[in-house]
């Protein structure tokens, strides 16, 4: 066989691409329909003509089997000490030169929504409750992933005393750097999902999220909120800064 021949093997003729086409799209369409149909309550497509709407209902049902597969009780890989990624990664919506600098002394906790005690929290009095660690990997939805350890107030412990609604179907956390995010009660419920105090066993640095971070590790990174200032307990679906422009909300891994 000539070198001619081999090359003529791997690249495919013109009209086998042209041919290969028509039948993704035809394949994609019926995977639109097939979603949206479901999604939209047996709604039929030509009712509901804007591919947005058929991509939005798609996602959101993308939200609901998520939630379902996952149930809120698979655990995340956990790590040994040596595992630790050096250096730890600063990300945010923006520099590092513009990280946020909290003081910790005047800095409350606010809490609304479906809560019984709405007494903002010090930090004083979050770090006078149970204490849990976890060594776990945090996963970046722009393609990095690095291990790390957290320690602090499991979410749970935290929401029961304050006698937050636990059938509600939201947390929002709002965040000191106007972030904000929300995830589905269950999933705030999970064992690993904890208010993270500090890292690698001393206060979190403002880079990482002082005072307070949401850590949860069945969640992707830009679930995670730093510089937590507010938290609501909600039945309305609170959305997110990433979550707004696109990003799916339950983003579970
Ligand atoms: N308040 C706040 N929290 C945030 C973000 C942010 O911009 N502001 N970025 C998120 C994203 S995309 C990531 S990957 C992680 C980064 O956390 P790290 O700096 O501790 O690595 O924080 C998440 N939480
Ligand atoms: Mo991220």
């Amino acid at each position: 066989m000539t070198l001619f021949d081999r090359s003529r093997r791997l690249v495919p003729a013109p009209q086998e691409t042209r041919l290969a086409r028509p039948d993704r799209r035809l394949f994609l369409r019926g995977g639109l329909v097939a979603a949206g149909s479901l999604a939209l309550g047996g709604c039929d497509l030509s009712d509901n003509p804007h591919v947005d709407n058929v991509l939005g209902g798609f996602s959101r049902l993308n939200d609901r089997v998520q939630g379902a597969l996952f149930g809120g009780t698979r655990l995340a890989p956990t790590f040994e000490v040596a595992d630790i990624t050096p250096d730890f990664p600063f990300n945010a919506y923006y520099p590092a030169s513009r990280i946020r600098v909290i003081d910790g002394a005047t800095w409350k906790l606010e809490l609304s929504g479906l809560v019984s005690d709405r007494t903002p929290w010090t930090l004083d009095r979050l770090r006078a409750l149970p204490q849990e660690g976890q060594i776990t990997r945090h996963v970046c939805v722009e393609g990095w992933s690095a291990i790390g350890q957290w320690s602090g107030v499991p979410f749970r412990t935290f929401l029961e005393r304050i006698g937050a609604d636990l059938t509600a179907r939201y947390v929002r956390f709002d965040c000191g750097d106007d972030y904000w995010t929300s995830i589905d009660m269950p999933s705030a419920l999970h064992p690993q999902t904890i208010l993270a105090l500090d890292y690698a066993g001393a206060p979190l640095p403002p880079k990482y999220g002082f005072p307070v971070k949401l850590r949860i590790p069945t969640k992707l990174g830009f679930k995670n909120p730093k510089h937590i200032m507010a938290i609501t307990v909600t039945n309305e679906y609170p959305g997110g800064y990433w979550e707004d422009q696109g990003y799916n909300w339950f983003s579970g891994l």
